[in-house]
């Protein structure tokens, strides 16, 4: 496997809205992300990724996005932007941008010249003069009629996020620009949004009848997709020292080597969905019991299938899933598990991507009310699910534990008023626990989820094996265990984690006496603890 910087980096994912506030208007924003970088080097940042700060109605939190060349008021100015990306840099820290043009905002001047049918504009978005069944992914159906232009528009997601038409070779040139514009003043490469579903197929009727994305056959992996991003290759990201991470739901292995084959090259990694998908079906609505297993199997088949040839992004959270110890782990031992899960991702090959507050050990922050709630996707989700007579009860529950602000809340700096986060209430309300759980207690104590998340990332970063050793499975079919090695040349590790909630004897995966441990979360070592996770190296 050629080796590459971004092969090597740890990527920290910052929801500005959240991260840090400056100005006392209880909003996060660049200053205050600036004032954090001393955080960012201590726990071991190579590279940060900052979800949109661009201008933005905020109808999807900056996920649809009015002018790709300006930053929101909230989040500061394109002078923050630059202080931002030049302090990053001489910390020694890349920074990567969130790309998202399979939509833009409806304000934005595009749509607005489109829908008057002005040229260019006329076809940047796809029309047509009859609706479609096809539905959007944030419930509710995906084509909306518009009164000034008086036909339908697509819109995969919410109403103000129409489908950009990358039919019409100007939307090429556009994004082109828009990216060139960001490389030229420093960055890093991008997180590219929904990337999977940027080619599409309008002009076809109807969608196969599914009450849950009707339509997707007209789009998922379209083959224009994968034209569309060899240009850009070709013409941008070639030409720069970046790389490309793209967001696609809905690939498996075959599928996802389309893009991050060594040899096409379309995109460099991506985050794939599978492992987000086993504790629920199909869509996270419909949930069902976490098994260890199925997260075991799939991403075993993932380290197997992108090895030599692609490459993983490696995450177990972000700014649209639920907190991974409130899924994966286990509440009686919290701190033992969110450090177990940590351990699991991390000796694995690809590129780990730690979430703002992972790296404390944060857990969903499960508001009680639908008012505590802010995304757009579980308002309407909410109203989707009333609709189809599931009860509020039932409906809160679902919410509770899948809705996407779970992780979308303050980050917790210390056990003043507000947290440090700001000096006035914030945007939407803390995790219950931020008086203990926080950055400045967790840094105080050795042990914490934090002190590990340290240790873990500078084991990860001296490590070659680590970065581009075989990977092995150990023991497959133990349905508690999750074990795997990893080697090159004659350098071996092997990875423990118990995933049950009972002490278990150490099985006998190796002659101990050959190797160190390096790493655990457990206090004891004759048995296995409940959620333990070893890290052993040959001596
Ligand atoms: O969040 C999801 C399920 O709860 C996904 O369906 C998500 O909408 C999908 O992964 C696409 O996500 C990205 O694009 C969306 C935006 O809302 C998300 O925040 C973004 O990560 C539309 O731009
Ligand atoms: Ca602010």
């Amino acid at each position: 496997m050629k080796q590459a910087w971004y092969r090597e980096s740890l990527v920290y994912q910052i929801y500005p809205r959240s991260f840090q506030d400056s100005n006392g208007d209880g909003i996060g924003d660049l200053p205050g992300i600036l004032s954090r970088i001393p955080y960012l080097q201590e726990l071991g940042v190579d590279v940060v990724w900052l979800s949109p700060v661009y201008a933005s109605p905020n109808d999807d939190n900056g996920y649809d996005i009015s002018d790709y060349r300006d930053i929101h008021p909230d989040f500061g100015t394109m002078e923050d932007m630059k202080r931002l990306i030049g302090a990053l840099h001489a910390a020694k820290i890349k920074i990567v941008m969130d790309l998202v043009v399979n939509h833009t905002s409806d304000e934005h001047p595009w749509f607005q010249a489109s829908r008057r049918g002005e040229e260019p504009y006329k076809n940047f978005y796809h029309w047509q003069p009859k609706k479609r069944n096809w539905t959007s992914f944030f419930g509710g159906e995906a084509w909306t009629y518009d009164d000034v232009r008086k036909e339908y528009y697509l819109h995969l997601f919410s109403k103000k996020q129409p489908d950009l038409n990358w039919d019409h070779p100007q939307v090429m040139v556009e994004v082109q620009n828009i990216m060139r514009f960001w490389l030229d003043l420093g960055i890093d490469g991008f997180r590219c949004d929904v990337i999977n579903l940027i080619g599409k197929e309008t002009g076809d009727p109807n969608g196969r009848f599914s009450p849950i994305l009707c339509g997707i056959e007209h789009y998922l992996n379209h083959p224009k997709t994968h034209r569309y991003l060899q240009t850009i290759r070709d013409e941008v990201i070639s030409k720069y020292d970046c790389f490309t991470v793209g967001e696609t739901g809905f690939v498996n292995p075959d599928t996802a080597m389309q893009y991050v084959d060594e040899d096409i090259r379309e995109l460099d990694m991506l985050f794939q969905f599978e492992h987000m998908g086993v504790d629920n079906y199909y869509v996270k609505w419909f949930m069902r019991k976490f098994k260890p297993i199925r997260l075991k199997k799939n991403l075993s088949e993932w380290q197997h299938a992108m090895h030599q040839h692609g490459w993983n992004a490696l995450y177990l959270e972000n700014h649209d899933q639920p907190r991974s110890i409130s899924r994966f782990g286990d509440p009686k031992y919290h701190e033992q598990s969110a450090k177990m899960l940590a351990t699991m991702m991390f000796f694995q090959q690809g590129t780990p991507f730690v979430y703002q507050g992972q790296e404390l050990g944060m857990p969903n922050a499960s508001f009680e009310h639908l008012e505590e709630y802010r995304d757009i996707e579980t308002k309407n989700i909410y109203k989707t699910g009333k609709k189809l007579g599931f009860s509020h009860r039932r409906m809160m529950k679902k919410i509770r534990m899948m809705s996407r602000d779970n992780a979308r809340t303050p980050m917790p700096w210390d056990n003043t008023v507000y947290a440090g986060f700001s000096k006035a209430e914030p945007w939407i309300s803390f995790t219950p626990g931020w008086e203990t759980r926080n950055v400045q207690n967790e840094s105080a104590d050795k042990k914490s989820v934090l002190a590990f998340y340290r240790k873990l990332i500078q084991l990860r970063k001296h490590s070659k094996t680590i970065h581009y050793g075989d990977y092995q499975d150990i023991d497959f079919g133990n349905p508690t265990f999750y074990a795997y090695r990893r080697m090159l040349d004659q350098d071996e590790w092997i990875i423990v984690c118990n995933f049950s909630n009972k002490p278990h004897p150490l099985p006998n995966y190796a002659n101990w006496s050959d190797f160190n441990l390096v790493l655990s979360n457990e206090e004891n070592q004759e048995m296995m603890s409940p959620y333990g996770a070893r890290v052993y190296q040959k001596k």
